[in-house]
């Protein structure tokens, strides 16, 4: 049975590497941070099992990761852990990269530390940001490295240490670049899961309105089930190397909204330019039409954003076996949206029992 340990176990791309090693028959340990309120709502249906197990360490705490890489003795380690906000990286830059750059190579030193150096294959979760101001359209392994944001430039340091170290040691260290990858699990404040909770919460009554940034900034988007099976299979290569990961496809942000929305019901017209653009409901409940849903805040915008990413996965398609087309565009908003349908339907239920519950006890109808 082979051990893996993967950092950022809690979040998105981390709960659906756990379930895929599980499945394979790994035993699987995670890191988890120590918060005052319980975060591991993510991997809450894995807690238990015999091969699935949680360690506290935090990545920007070398003591604590050099204990838990000691004591696990992994043969793979997944890096996942990261501030991985690109907005929220300008307000916290020292922060993100704490966590984003000295943290990889606190990784990488406790696995030397560890004895291991020669045995444990590490994954680093690199990315698109990389691209950042992007140099060529698409972007492939060999397009030069543009980063335009302080989370970008953290990661550009994880980056090239776990090339150093590929080099230096003889370590079987890989970087995958990961281009945006969505889910039903995707933190609420990236774009895509904004759209598709506020899309929800409008259709159901919840919400009037929904403000967004830059509409026109165009992503590469693909679903993360399908893309932490690229993160195992660049670690199971004969030579450590490292790939773009990417469906090859572009949409804009107004593209992703404009499908969501129609995935409720509500048809949009998009009107204006800018921060004066405005998303108009022209088809759907008749208390929606001809209301604006969607509303342009600057409060959204980067001081410097990444506007035109689009991967080409030839290599890993090649040498991977991958297969970038498995969930098309379509396919994901699908799932996001009929996911946050019934969420924001529960949440309504919810809501209601309480507001029922205040009423019955202001009328001593319950006591
Ligand atoms: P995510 O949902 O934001 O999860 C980040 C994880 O890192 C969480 O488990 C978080 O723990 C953990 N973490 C943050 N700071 C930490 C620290 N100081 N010590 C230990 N753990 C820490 O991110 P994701 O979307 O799954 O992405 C996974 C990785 O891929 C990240 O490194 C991200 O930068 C990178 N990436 C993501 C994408 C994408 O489109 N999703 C694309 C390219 C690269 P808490 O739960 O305690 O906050
Ligand atoms: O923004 C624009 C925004 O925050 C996408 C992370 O996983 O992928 C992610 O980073 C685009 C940007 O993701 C809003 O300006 C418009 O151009 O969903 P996002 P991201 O910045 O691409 C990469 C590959 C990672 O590595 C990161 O870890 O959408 N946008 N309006 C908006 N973005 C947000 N968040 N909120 C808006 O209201």
């Amino acid at each position: 049975m082979k051990t893996a340990l993967i950092t950022g176990v809690t979040g998105q791309d981390g709960s659906f590497l756990s379930e895929f090693l599980l499945e394979k028959g790994y035993d699987v340990h995670g890191i988890i941070r120590r918060s005052s309120v319980d975060f591991r709502e993510r991997i809450a249906h894995l807690e238990g099992r015999p091969h699935f197990h949680l360690h506290y360490a935090d990545l920007s705490d070398s003591m604590s990761i050099v204990k838990v890489v000691s004591s696990v003795r992994p043969d793979e380690i997944y890096n996942l852990a990261a501030q991985s906000h690109v907005q929220v990286s300008f307000d916290s830059p020292e922060f993100t990269a704490d966590v984003d750059a000295t943290g990889v190579l606190r990784v990488l030193e406790a696995v030397r530390a560890a004895g291991l150096a020669g045995t444990c294959r590490i994954y680093q979760a690199s990315t698109s940001e990389l691209y950042g101001k992007v140099e060529e359209v698409p972007q492939n392994e060999n397009t030069p490295f543009h980063p335009y944001s302080p989370y970008a430039v953290a990661k550009l340091y994880g980056f090239w240490i776990v090339k150093e170290y590929r080099e230096a040691y003889d370590m079987f260290c890989c970087s995958g670049i990961l281009f945006n990858h969505e889910s039903e699990r995707r933190g609420e404040t990236f774009v895509t899961r904004k759209i598709t909770l506020a899309a929800a919460r409008i259709v159901q009554g919840l919400q009037e309105k929904l403000y967004l940034g830059n509409l026109s900034s165009l992503r590469d988007w693909g679903y993360a089930k399908d893309y932490v099976e690229c993160m195992w299979l660049i670690l199971q290569q004969e030579t450590p190397e490292d790939f773009v990961i990417a469906t090859g496809v572009q949409h804009s942000v107004r593209e992703f909204a404009y499908l969501a929305f129609k995935e409720v019901g509500i048809e949009l017209k998009f009107e204006g330019e800018g921060a004066d653009e405005k998303g108009v409901c022209v088809s759907g409940p008749d208390n929606l039409v001809g209301k604006i849903l969607i509303e342009v805040s600057p409060d959204f915008y980067r001081p410097t954003d990444v506007v035109n990413l689009w991967g080409d996965p030839t290599k890993a398609k090649a040498k991977l076996g991958w297969n970038p087309g498995k969930t098309t565009f379509e396919q994901l908003v699908k799932i996001m949206v009929q996911h946050d349908m019934a969420k924001v339907a529960g949440e309504g239920a919810a809501a209601k029992v309480r507001t029922n519950l205040a009423e019955y006890l202001e009328k001593g109808i319950v006591k």
